[in-house]
């Protein structure tokens, strides 16, 4: 069609934009071209199972799962923490644990004190402001970009969202879960008050939407860590009444929880309408992640073992998958191991962005295996949390912490867990018992040996505190 035109005719109908990419050189051309948006759906206490790409037959979440169809699903995809303010903490600097001190949520020494043998490493709740962020890295580049959602590493302006390089932030600050609830009055600083009833994962919603209305016309990276579906557990009685009506499935059963997974599917569903309608979804790449597993009592992670607060995988492996027209071939799944510090150079490369100066990063870019490769070239992953979690839940080791300070780290197939409190050692060989119920710690002394090696290793090369102390308190 374009050779009918006369040039002048065909100048006119590319428009002045178009002019210089159409007479430029074919590699100036690709330069020119605008990098691409990038949409992080980061949900709160989602576990593994928790949607129906990922098996569930209770939760409904249409719309997540058709993103799924047109996505590459990674099943070994894990965060760096088993619960929410380390997990972001590492997410948003590229850094394992014992770089920022971030290892868990407030104190370190949760439940009763005649209970833990050992005085804690004290745990850091604000993410060094000075920390450069996955945000401030891609500034340079032409990024505008938004948190919109829970923060929980601190308070801006000092060490908030946009302390950390985000143009916007909407909802963010120090808390955890949203203070007075789901509903209007949310008592949120960083979100005014909507009309009475408001759904909170309704109104973020709303809010992702404007900024990307607003910022249509350049790349543009939202991060969306919604509250949802962490406690306290409150839904738009509509949907609690329907999911009322419907026979729970493999162990997932909770109405309410279920109804908070469908608000946060619908809100997916609308992002990816409005990037439709704006033109704009062929050139988004979309995550979809979740910090921590899923919440013993309220959902199931079964086949995994235990859930939230847990080194078990039920604690720390998540439903993610990504989304990138026309570099990932929709509908494929990947079983390499990847984790939370691994996003950072991931949207690194993805937006052409340099690594900042001087900047350390712990994990790997995961492009290679979106484009296809079977394999990184890391070989472990490791987990440091040398906290107490107290609660009584299925699937952890005693009644009293989810968990106890300790570690793992995971090669290939297998896992090593170590309790810092006695030295105890746990192996499991997860291609064969996903489930973790057999510890070969005792069978296999070589590879429990080998793997401990690797996470002494990496202890000193971290130089990641390991609690020696005894306390004085204790009296089991
Ligand atoms: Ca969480």
């Amino acid at each position: 069609m374009t050779k009918n035109l006369s040039r002048r005719e065909f100048l006119s109908a590319v428009g002045t934009a178009g002019i210089a990419a159409a007479l430029a050189p074919a590699g100036a051309r690709a330069a020119k071209k605008r990098p691409p948006n990038i949409v992080f759906l980061f949900i709160d206490d989602m576990g593994w199972r928790d949607v129906g790409f990922m098996g569930s037959r209770y939760y409904e979440t249409p719309n997540i799962d058709k993103l799924a169809g047109g996505s590459m699903v990674f099943t070994n995809a894990y965060s760096n923490a088993p619960n929410c303010a380390p997990a972001r903490a590492c997410l948003l600097s590229g850094w394992y644990g014992p770089r920022h001190g971030v290892y868990t949520v407030g104190t370190s020494s949760r439940g009763q004190s005649r209970l833990r043998k050992l005085i804690p490493i004290q745990n850091t709740e604000v993410l060094d402001p000075a920390i450069v962020t996955i945000a401030e890295a891609i500034k340079p580049v032409g990024y505008v970009s938004a948190s919109i959602g829970k923060w929980h590493l601190g308070d801006d302006p000092q060490a908030g969202p946009k302390a950390q390089g985000f143009d916007v932030n909407v909802a963010g600050f120090r808390a955890g879960s949203p203070p007075k609830g789901y509903f209007v009055p949310y008592k949120n600083p960083e979100l005014p008050d909507g009309p009475p009833g408001e759904y909170l994962t309704d109104r973020l919603t709303d809010e992702a939407l404007k900024f990307v209305e607003a910022n249509k016309d350049r790349p543009f990276f939202l991060y969306l860590p919604h509250y949802a579906v962490h406690v306290p557990l409150q839904a738009k009685a509509e949907l609690i009444a329907k999911y009322k009506n419907k026979p729970g499935s493999n162990g997932q059963s909770n109405p309410t929880y279920a109804a908070m997974i469908e608000s946060t599917d619908q809100g997916v569903g609308r992002i990816m309408a409005r990037l439709d309608e704006l033109n704009l979804t062929e050139n988004t790449i979309v995550f979809f992640f979740s910090d921590n597993g899923g919440v013993k009592g309220i959902t199931s992670n079964e086949p995994l073992r235990g859930g939230k607060g847990m080194l078990y995988e039920g604690g720390i492996r998540e439903p993610m998958l990504v989304r990138w027209p026309g570099v990932v071939k929709p509908g494929t799944t990947c079983d390499t191991p990847i984790i939370g510090v691994d996003f950072y150079p991931t949207i690194l490369e993805m937006t052409g962005a340099q690594r900042p100066a001087g900047k350390l990063l712990d994990g790997e870019s995961i492009v290679p295996l979106l484009k296809g490769a079977r394999a990184l070239k890391r070989k472990t992953l490791f987990w440091h949390f040398p906290a107490y979690l107290e609660g009584k839940a299925e699937g952890a080791r005693d009644p009293h912490f989810r968990t106890r300070p300790g570690g793992a780290v995971r090669a290939g197939d297998w896992k090593l867990i170590e309790y810092f409190e006695d030295g105890a050692l746990e192996l499991y060989n997860l291609k064969d018992d996903i489930g973790e119920q057999k510890n070969l710690a005792e069978a296999l002394p070589d590879k429990t040996a080998e793997l401990h090696k690797l996470m002494l290793t990496w202890r000193k090369a971290l130089n990641a505190p390991v609690p020696t102390e005894l306390n004085p308190e204790y009296s089991p």
